[in-house]
């Protein structure tokens, strides 16, 4: 996904990357240099529930492939959407997914306080995704983000869209190794070599179809049963 990030633009959106809503001028866009998640992002809002109002890229995919989509959201009223949208063989490809906030309903917090609702903090940025697999021979997908037939403000960074499974290829060397083994950030076993014939000191292996979002440690446990570990990616 070119310029996810938002850095290049004018001031109403992003280069390459449309904003529209569905009836004119019931919402407004506009591209902030600074305060972002990370420096530039856009700020949404639409005014009624009648329309939409979403910044828009399309770009290429592999079919029959597994991706996840995913954007940082900072919501203060309203229904956000990722939805991702394409036509292939002349059916509608349709993959969606939802964060709301109630903070703007009437009923709150007259009715309803909101730290009864889930809405989320206004301040904070949240992180909103979505698995799908492409169908075969799709080629590409438009992804929006924004506001959703609801009255909703909201800020917008850090779009992705990229393959939801990787391979993770361990290599462990530097000594004599008795044991390796690889957990998720969960701390669950996901691998475990069993013990390794003596005088081992390289070890190597491919953990297929891993999801691209979590963390990996490797341990490898040398022969008087030190351990040594290491996390893959070392941040996130
Ligand atoms: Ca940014």
């Amino acid at each position: 996904m070119e310029n996810a990030e938002f850095e290049a633009g004018d001031a109403r959106a992003p280069e390459g990357w449309g904003a529209s809503t569905s009836i004119a001028d019931a919402g407004s866009f506009e591209r902030l240099t600074e305060g972002g998640r990370s420096g530039a992002f856009m700020r949404v809002e639409s005014f009624t529930s009648n329309t939409n109002a979403y910044v828009s890229r399309t770009t290429h995919v592999l079919p029959e492939t597994r991706y996840r989509a995913g954007a940082w959201v900072r919501m203060r009223g309203g229904t956000m959407i990722i939805w991702m949208h394409a036509w292939v063989d002349g059916k509608r490809f349709d993959e969606r997914t939802y964060l709301r906030s109630l903070g703007l309903n009437p009923l709150i917090p007259e009715f309803v306080r909101l730290e009864w609702t889930q809405s989320p903090d206004p301040d904070e940025w949240q992180w909103v995704e979505r698995e799908f697999s492409t169908w075969p021979n799709q080629g590409n997908i438009n992804m929006h983000l924004g506001g959703f037939f609801d009255r909703s403000s909201m800020d917008i960074d850090g779009a992705f869209l990229g393959l939801a499974r990787t391979k993770l290829t361990i290599e462990a060397t530097g000594g004599e190794i008795a044991r390796v083994r690889v957990l998720n950030d969960a701390d669950e076993e996901l691998w475990n070599s069993g013990q390794l014939a003596g005088g081992t000191t390289v070890l190597r292996h491919g953990l297929p179809d891993l999801p691209t979002d979590a963390r990996y440690r490797v341990v490898a446990t040398q022969p008087d049963g030190t351990e040594v570990a290491a996390w893959y990616p070392e941040q996130q």
